[in-house]
């Protein structure tokens, strides 16, 4: 019944059986500085840009905790971490009892389908249909996990056989009486970039432009200068830049191994084609220091942008699927990743932090016909209205216990006066796997806030106006004190609206 009379409610999706269809397609570790419609220096990705080009770019879309699992939980529930209880990709489980968009969705009459990257150690509920790859999943010859929980390896890359997968779905696999949603959920372009093999030469006569603070020396910024995501330091380049020789030994070298050897012999030799002459010729060339630093930024660049190559193809395949089918006029295209990542800013690969490059998370919308709207949405958003913007879609009353903000008014063309002004961030994996500090913190237009604690108690302070690449922690720097005691209360207050417990005690914070 809610459904029905908040249905009456909605100008663009009031007729019952043609309630909006929704493709969320949601990458991995793929940030706003490798798409060509957010930063055009170093990649195209027509087909993303087509997405932005015919509806809506998200200029200020950010995450609640900038790591996998836990934004994903926050995806699927609209909550903050201290709510979904999902808090890092070490320790925990996805509690599926918990209220989702998915469930409600199919409650209300949606056919649910996830395809791909599920990451939240638990099987989904909440679709009538899914395939998921284990854990981390693999580019070559990748397993899928079944509905009925068996395990299977298919030939293909995985992009690729994640898009035929969702597409068979759209075409054979649902009931098409009823309205959709389907989220399209890529492996790619996570760690360690490993290309589509038609795509190994590709972006080779590429020289990236070195970010300006690619040596950051890290001062005044404790958690910073102890992370263990250093491109220089922490890159592994045999697993990483795939220098590898049948002698090498690195921390990482037999997971490479492990890796390539799902390529069958055939693929082998293309594979090895390319990669063996790098290694002799970085053999030949005995790099050091900035050079060797330098080598591996660009061999990270180049496979990043392959993978992301293959990844826009299949975007590509997605749009043309819905235009050819009709399904487009109907249909909302949601383009994300589950964070952004580090090209080398700060000197780094990965994410965690709260600074901008990986709090930031791409964000595009191709809306149906019924919306007009177009261009820059400058608002604050996050992760987490994702739920609740698919349920007022799906004409479902949003429960009240969500975190998230709806966005259809911002698709309506609206700019609420009364939209939120702030966003709350939270990061707990440590110590962990690269070593990002425990932090929180809040942002809003013109500051950022940070508290690292734990084993640490610190504070850093910056203004994005002033300085978007944050290297200045202004924290106790005469002149900020009212621009701190304003932030310190307002992140106070959202900690209580969102009832993080950490307000009552940092070791209280994972209860
Ligand atoms: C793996 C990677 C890390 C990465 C995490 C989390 N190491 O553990 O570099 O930070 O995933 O990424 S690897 O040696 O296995 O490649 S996340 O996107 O899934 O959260
Ligand atoms: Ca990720």
């Amino acid at each position: 019944m809610a459904a029905v009379s908040a249905m009456g409610a909605l100008s663009s999706c009031d007729k019952p059986d043609k309630r909006c269809n929704i493709v969320f397609i949601m990458t991995d570790d793929h940030t706003a500085q490798m798409m060509s419609c957010f930063d055009a220096r170093h990649v195209r990705t027509p087909n993303l840009d087509r997405i932005a080009a015919d509806g809506v770019r998200f200029t200020n879309a950010f995450v609640a905790n900038s790591l996998s699992g836990p934004s994903r939980a926050c995806l699927l529930t609209g909550k903050h971490s201290c709510a979904n209880h999902f808090y890092d990709n070490s320790t925990c489980v996805f509690d599926f009892s918990q209220q989702t968009f998915p469930q409600l969705l199919q409650d209300a009459g949606y056919q649910t389908a996830l395809v791909g990257k599920l990451h939240l150690e638990a099987e989904p509920s909440g679709f009538d249909y899914w395939e998921i790859i284990p854990g981390q999943g693999d580019y070559y010859n990748p397993h899928f996990i079944t509905m009925d929980g068996s395990s299977h390896q298919e030939k293909g890359y995985l992009t690729n056989l994640i898009t035929d997968k969702s597409l068979d779905w759209l075409e054979n696999g649902r009931d098409k009486d009823k309205p959709f949603c389907l989220m399209i959920h890529h492996k790619a372009v996570h760690r360690n970039w490993l290309p589509e093999l038609k795509y190994l030469r590709e972006y080779e006569d590429r020289t990236f432009e070195l970010p300006d603070n690619f040596y950051d020396d890290y001062e005044g910024r404790i958690a910073a200068s102890r992370q263990e995501m250093s491109i220089a330091e922490d890159m592994d380049i045999v697993y990483d830049t795939k220098i590898f020789t049948e002698d090498a030994d690195t921390r990482l070298t037999g997971t490479y191994k492990a890796f390539i050897s799902r390529l069958d012999s055939a693929e082998r030799v293309v594979y090895d084609a390319f990669y063996d002459s790098l290694a002799v010729d970085f053999a030949a060339r005995d790099l050091h220091g900035k050079e060797l630093a330098e080598f591996k930024y660009q061999r990270y660049m180049r496979d990043y942008a392959k993978v992301v190559k293959s990844l826009d193809d299949n975007v590509g395949r997605v749009l043309d699927y819905l235009e050819e089918s009709g399904l487009d006029e109907n249909t909302l295209v949601v383009y994300t990743s589950d964070q952004g990542f580090y090209m080398g800013e700060h000197g780094w690969f990965d994410k965690r932090f709260m600074y901008e490059e990986s709090m930031r998370t791409p964000l595009v919308m191709r809306l149906p016909e019924s919306f007009d709207r177009k261009g820059d949405i400058t608002e604050l958003v996050q992760n987490i209205d994702f739920a609740p913007t698919f349920l007022e879609l799906a004409g479902v009353e949003v429960p009240e216990d969500i975190h998230g903000i709806s966005l259809v008014p911002l698709l309506e063309g609206e700019s609420p006066s009364d939209w939120r002004t702030s966003l709350y961030y939270h990061f707990y994996e440590y110590p962990a796997e690269h070593q990002v500090m425990r932090h929180f913190g809040i942002r809003n237009e013109r500051y950022k806030l940070i508290h690292f604690y734990h084993d640490q108690d610190f504070w850093e302070l910056y203004d994005l106006q002033e300085d978007p690449s944050e290297m200045t922690n202004l924290y106790g720097r005469e002149g900020y004190e009212d621009i701190i005691s304003d932030l310190r209360q307002e992140l106070a207050d959202l900690q209580e609206q969102y009832d993080d417990p950490v307000r009552f005690g940092y070791d209280k914070a994972r209860q």
